[in-house]
């Protein structure tokens, strides 16, 4: 027996929840905390559960998942789901825009100008979603286009997506049929990857990949788990509501409480549409998702209809494609290259191929295990891939098409620079060369050491390093601090102005702070973060050097890998003789952090606020703004999104800019953030 009240405190609580999800997750605007909503969830669970009958099908619990299925019902588009045609140079765009043009004739006469919207292709799995009267009723993949497989119970687990339309300022319509893309973030995609790897599973190839199998699980309880976002650009059948143009559509289903994506361009002409094609190119790598063009639509729905379609592709429409990011080519030769810490990377001589504009000579193949997971072999003809500002790999190689000559790849014993022996650590796929003294090694090891997020020594770039290295001038760290001026100034390309800079700039990194020391370091698995965590634990270092790895791995947030990896580093002698000659050469070490109150950082103004660091700043360099927001416990990321709190922006500040504009987020200048620092 279900009394009034109970129904009551059901329905109170889903409207309450999908209202609350809704401001979360769509308009990144929460009034209530993680804590309070799990609470209520908790509450709703427990009465659904007594009470089935209350669990509406736009219920906020369906978005835990349901009883696993035992296999996918298909089921019809209404509409076909179309596919698109593609455009890959401005001719192609001009003749698509001129072919609409000569088509719609006298009609386009009466309005003048054939204007568009211009949308971001997401490289992610279609779908569509149907609503009757409101309430999201059942969800299907695209398929081949005619009929897709019914996804309803994966697709309620995505949190923007309304389980039931807002309608407060829009009729309700009687039939809606939406039309998106499900995607997977980049970062939450490398996460996935990342537990996956560490629960021997493999790893998906790509996003697009790890959405669709997250997709077709018969459980959804699994897909619940997956981080799977969806944007939406598009309708099927309608009843009850009807648009005027593709921009009136993606505005009312913005008002029904859809993600539609921030970089749409609407209402453009063709000049406008072939710019916002470079500038979505030029803002791919700050995205948070992968992208593959940008899609073209006649914005007039009148228009689109008297276009038409073609049998797989409509006529208004069209793919503009980016350059392709993978490639075949051959792999000539597979070389090994000694990193900074000792890592040998087997690296892939290639065929040059060129690849989205760019020669791609070489690629990563990251480690043995990897060669030999994907069977590469010396000769074989493989597909390249680069993405964004991401260093080329091997996606895979092709088997069957071997002609005999390939030669499987062993990874050396010894170091092929210094000829010492390697070898493999327990738990890891890394071989490492040990031998400090490793040339290459040292010149990457400086090169680290002297950089922004190290000791900062302006004018050590890696011309000069590579060079004091091979002339013999620098054989360690401790080198750095007793370089000679005039026989710096004797040094090809450099001079005794340069010289004299840079004995003044090394002299001025002789004072540094115990964290950028500690990552100035290069100790394995231990970069700002860690070498953050350390210097609040410990005042100096002498203490640090005498810590073992239980010690370390018991303080809150360091990870085991670092402890071990920490204490490894100071269990070398040489590597303590190497401070104290740095220390003897005029180093000193200060300690801000071990002191820092924890009380009075939670009261400041950044105090766990995201922030985003753009253009060149006057007064501070970059890398020292951070380091000064990470100490009053806000959190620093590389690229604007939602839950980015302030953009500190400073001179020339481009496409970072311009998104957290366009996404409405506080923008800082240089003084406003010193006065926000208390500075
Ligand atoms: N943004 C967007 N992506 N996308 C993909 N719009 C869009 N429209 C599509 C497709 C396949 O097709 C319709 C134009 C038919």
């Amino acid at each position: 027996m279900i009394t009034d009240a109970i129904r009551k405190e059901a329905r109170d609580l889903q409207e309450k929840l999908t209202d609350h999800s809704y401001r979360y997750h769509v308009l990144d605007d929460p009034v209530i905390d993680d804590e309070t909503y799990d609470l209520m969830l908790k509450r709703l669970v427990e009465i659904e559960d007594l009470h089935p009958e209350l669990s509406t099908p736009d219920s906020p619990t369906r978005r835990i998942g349901a009883p696993p299925l035992s296999d996918f019902k298909s089921a019809a588009h209404s509409i076909p789901m179309l596919s698109l045609d593609n455009g890959f140079n401005d001719e192609d765009i001009t003749a698509f825009h001129d072919r609409n043009v000569k088509t719609l004739g006298d009609q386009l006469r009466e309005v003048g100008k054939l204007l568009y919207t211009a949308e971001p292709k997401l490289d992610g799995v279609a779908v569509e979603l149907t609503y009757e009267n409101g309430v999201l009723v059942m969800a299907t993949t695209r398929g081949d286009g005619r009929t897709g497989e019914v996804i309803t119970d994966n697709i309620r687990t995505i949190d923007r997506v309304p389980l039931r339309l807002r309608t407060s300022d829009l009729p309700m319509p009687e039939l809606l049929e939406v039309r998106g893309e499900v995607i997977i973030n980049s970062d939450d995609f490398i996460r996935l990857n990342q537990t996956r790897i560490n629960r021997g599973e493999p790893p998906f190839a790509n996003p697009r990949n790890a959405a669709a199998g997250s997709l077709r699980q018969l459980d959804s309880k699994i897909t619940a788990k997956r981080p799977l976002d969806i944007f939406v650009y598009g309708t099927g059948l309608c009843r009850g509501i009807e648009f005027t143009s593709q921009s009136h559509m993606l505005e009312c289903l913005e008002r029904f409480g859809f993600p539609v994506n921030l970089h749409i361009q609407r209402t453009i002409g063709l000049k406008e549409v072939l710019e916002a094609y470079k500038d979505l190119q030029t803002l791919r790598p700050d995205l948070d998702y992968e992208i593959d063009g940008m899609v073209i639509k006649v914005d007039d729905l009148a228009f689109q209809q008297a276009l038409g379609e073609k049998i797989k592709s409509p006529r208004w429409a069209i793919a503009y494609k980016f350059p392709a990011t993978t490639k075949t080519t051959r792999i000539n030769e597979i070389i090994i290259q000694v990193g900074r810490t000792g890592t040998l990377t087997p690296v892939a001589l290639l065929e040059p191929v060129s690849i989205g504009g760019v020669t791609v000579s070489r690629a990563t193949l990251h480690n043995a295990d990897e060669i030999e997971r994907k069977d590469i072999r010396v000769h074989d003809k493989a597909l390249v891939t680069r993405a964004g500002d991401v260093i080329p790999k091997v996606v895979k190689v092709f088997p069957s098409e071997r002609k005999g000559d390939e030669i499987v790849f062993r990874m050396p014993e010894t170091c092929p620079v210094c000829d010492s022996h390697v070898r493999k650590l327990e738990d890891e796929a890394a071989v490492k060369c040990i031998n400090a003294a490793c040339q290459a090694q040292l010149k990457e090891r400086i090169r680290h050491f002297v950089s922004k997020k190290g000791l900062d020594v302006d004018g050590l770039g890696k011309k000069i390093v590579v060079q004091l290295v091979e002339e013999g001038m620098l054989k360690s760290f401790a080198d750095i601090f007793t370089l000679d001026e005039t026989a710096l100034a004797s040094l090809d390309r450099m001079g005794e102005k340069s010289a004299a800079n840079l004995v003044k700039a090394i002299d001025a990194a002789k004072n540094v702070s115990l964290p950028r020391f500690i990552f100035a370091l290069g100790i394995d698995h231990t970069g700002e973060n860690a070498a953050r965590l350390l210097a609040k634990t410990f005042p100096g270092l002498p203490g640090l050097m005498d810590a073992d790895s239980l010690t370390l791995s018991s303080i809150h947030g360091m990870g085991e890998k670092t402890a071990s990896a920490v204490t490894r580093f100071f269990a070398v002698k040489e590597n303590i003789s190497l401070i104290h000659d740095m220390e003897k050469a005029g180093l000193k070490i200060t300690n801000d952090l071990y002191n820092e109150k924890p009380k009075t950082l939670s009261d400041h103004v950044f105090f766990n606020k995201t922030l985003v660091l753009t253009g060149t700043l006057e007064q501070f360099k970059r890398a020292e703004a951070k380091e000064r927001l990470l100490a009053v416990g806000a959190k620093v990321t590389g690229s604007v999104s939602k839950k980015t709190d302030y953009l500190l922006a400073g001179r020339d500040a481009g496409s970072k800019l311009k998104k957290a504009q366009a996404l409405g987020i506080v923008i800082l200048d240089e003084t406003r953030f010193l006065e926000m620092m208390g500075e």
